[in-house]
């Protein structure tokens, strides 16, 4: 089972990075993966002794203290926790932006992680680099699969944004998901088959922002006929269930939550 250490600093949300960037100490020691994903997985043992990298993510705007809901933190915090690296979490409140975050990113965005003393922004250069610099586990997913579903999540927005309903935008959705439902029947459950791999850790929690987003603003969830797609999505949730301490067990939560 996985194990959550947690150390707090009450300051540091509202200090700037050098001093007191560890608002919180997330070191998990590893058990196993999920569930039914992968007869191919080995077991690692967390990288206990490598230095926590930093991480700045977005807060929670419903729950202060808490890990907001965006699905480009969650994808850097899911790689993180599948290569076993311990992390301090800086969480930033995007809606009073401190100065240091233009500092350490001129973009004034999350995710961010520092890695060789330089910070480093957006989940797919973050992702990229962290593949690089800590290649076990491999999670590279082969080229040929790496744009499975990467359409669904631009859809997903145009659909949300949508105010006419027979715009095409919700079937131009149906559509990339559909496609999606019928790659899982053929090569599932994930997008690289048996294992878990970085366009799954970017999909997933896109799903879920999708599903809780469309449900809450329009009243829309995926269609129970395209079963492959709602069991990859809960296939996030097995693992959540199972592992229950585990930092991605709240980072999928606070997708529920926090939206
Ligand atoms: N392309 C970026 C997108 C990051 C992003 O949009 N993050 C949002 C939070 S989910 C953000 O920081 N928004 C603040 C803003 O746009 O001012 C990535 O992949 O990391």
């Amino acid at each position: 089972m996985a194990v959550l250490l947690r150390s707090t600093s009450a300051a540091a949300s509202t200090a700037g990075p050098s001093s007191a960037l560890l608002a919180t100490t997330f070191r998990r020691s590893r058990g196993c993966l999920l569930p039914r994903a992968a007869p191919q997985r080995r077991l690692y043992v967390a990288r206990a002794s490598a230095q926590p990298l930093e991480v700045c993510a977005k807060e929670s705007i419903t729950i202060p203290g808490r890990l907001g809901d965006c699905p480009f933190t969650q994808r850097v915090l899911l790689t993180i926790e599948e290569k076993h690296l311990p992390y301090d979490l800086k969480l930033v409140d995007l809606a009073n932006k401190p100065d240091w975050l233009f500092e350490i990113n001129p973009e004034g965005k999350v995710p961010i992680v520092k890695l060789e003393e330089k910070w480093i922004g957006d989940s797919d250069v973050i992702t990229q680099a962290l593949e690089e610099k800590y290649p076990e586990p491999p999670l590279a997913t082969p080229p040929e699969k790496a744009s499975v579903g990467s359409k669904i999540f631009s859809t997903f927005i145009g659909f949300l944004k949508s105010k006419d309903p027979s715009d095409g935008t919700e079937e131009a959705l149906l559509n990339e998901l559909t496609s999606f439902d019928s790659y899982l029947k053929d090569n599932g459950p994930f997008i690289n088959g048996g294992i878990i791999s970085a366009a799954d850790l970017s999909l997933g929690p896109k799903l879920y922002h999708m599903e809780i987003t469309l449900g809450h603003y329009k009243n829309w969830s995926v269609p129970d006929s395209l079963s492959y797609v709602k069991t990859y999505m809960k296939e996030r949730e097995r693992g959540v269930d199972w592992r229950m301490e585990g930092l991605d067990a709240k980072v999928c939560r606070m997708a529920v939550i926090c939206t």
